[in-house]
């Protein structure tokens, strides 16, 4: 068992398809690395300057480094990349009127960081519990480094978007989802995963970019981590995305029944 990786020529078509089978797929060498590099040159104050995990599930040797949407202008496009986005229409779009951005992390796994614990990131939503089919979250892992076995490429189960929720995962079940860097795994929040151990002698850098239903709560929040002062220089599609916007009828206003882009008026 594998983690299907699909060409950058994929469609969104071919993206949900896997995702259907599996919950997770890998497009390879889907962004170029001068992308990843000026989105690395920009977090990397930020990320030499984040702590590490206080707990075992954050990881103890673990920094993971937000805000990325108002930190790193070349991330934009990761946030925006049109097949990404294509392909959370197709999962999320069945159950809400827009979908969201619902977090945005760099995640370097430093050297001697054992395995984290195998979870659904839907469990964010404990105790609720999503049925069987109906996604809620929408994942992307991008590859700023290479992801090995080795250096902790995150370690998936393919299929377990399928498995009742009181089934344990096991870490025999896992294959991790090796790729080179400039590709992404796309995962649903339903399926079961952990970041991977890291026993090379190099940080294994990724981006987590999360896409939710847009009737739910943000895991960043985002009106937080993006406040008014720094949306308002976005791009209208990205302010959207991050919130700006309502989620359905009178879904997200502010004052007098004002809509949210009110709020980015100078
Ligand atoms: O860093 C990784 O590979 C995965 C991290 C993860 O799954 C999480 O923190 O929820
Ligand atoms: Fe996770």
């Amino acid at each position: 068992m594998q983690v299907q990786a699909l060409r950058n020529t994929a469609t969104a078509e071919d993206v949900m398809e896997v995702l259907q089978q599996d919950g997770c797929a890998i497009v390879r060498n889907l962004v170029a690395d001068s992308l990843l590099d000026a989105v690395y040159a920009e977090l990397k104050p930020f990320i030499e300057a984040t702590k590490v995990g206080g707990d075992d599930f954050a990881g103890y040797r673990t920094q993971r480094t937000g805000s990325l949407v108002a930190r790193s202008q070349s991330f934009h496009q990761l946030a925006l990349h049109p097949l990404v986005l294509d392909t959370a229409a197709k999962v999320l779009g069945p159950y809400c009127q827009k979908f969201q951005l619902h977090l945005t992390q760099a995640i370097r796994i430093n050297p001697g960081e054992p395995g984290q614990a195998l979870h659904r990131d839907q469990l964010v939503y404990s105790p609720f519990r999503f049925p069987r089919g109906m996604e809620c979250e929408l994942h992307t892992m991008w590859a700023l480094t290479d992801f090995t076995e080795e250096n902790g490429a995150t370690r998936v189960i393919p299929g377990s978007h399928k498995w009742e929720d009181d089934r344990t995962p096991s870490p025999e079940e896992t294959v991790p989802a090796a790729m080179p860097k400039g590709s992404v795994m796309v995962f649903t929040g339903s399926v079961c995963h952990g970041g991977g151990a890291n026993n090379s002698q190099e940080p294994r850098i990724g981006v987590q970019v999360g896409y939710n239903l847009g009737w739910l709560r943000q895991e960043e929040n985002q009106y937080l981590a993006v406040p008014p002062a720094v949306a308002r220089h976005l791009p209208e599609k990205l302010q959207k995305l991050i919130g700006y916007s309502l989620g359905g009828y009178a879904l997200g206003y502010f004052g007098d029944v004002q809509h949210p882009k009110e709020a980015l008026k100078a």
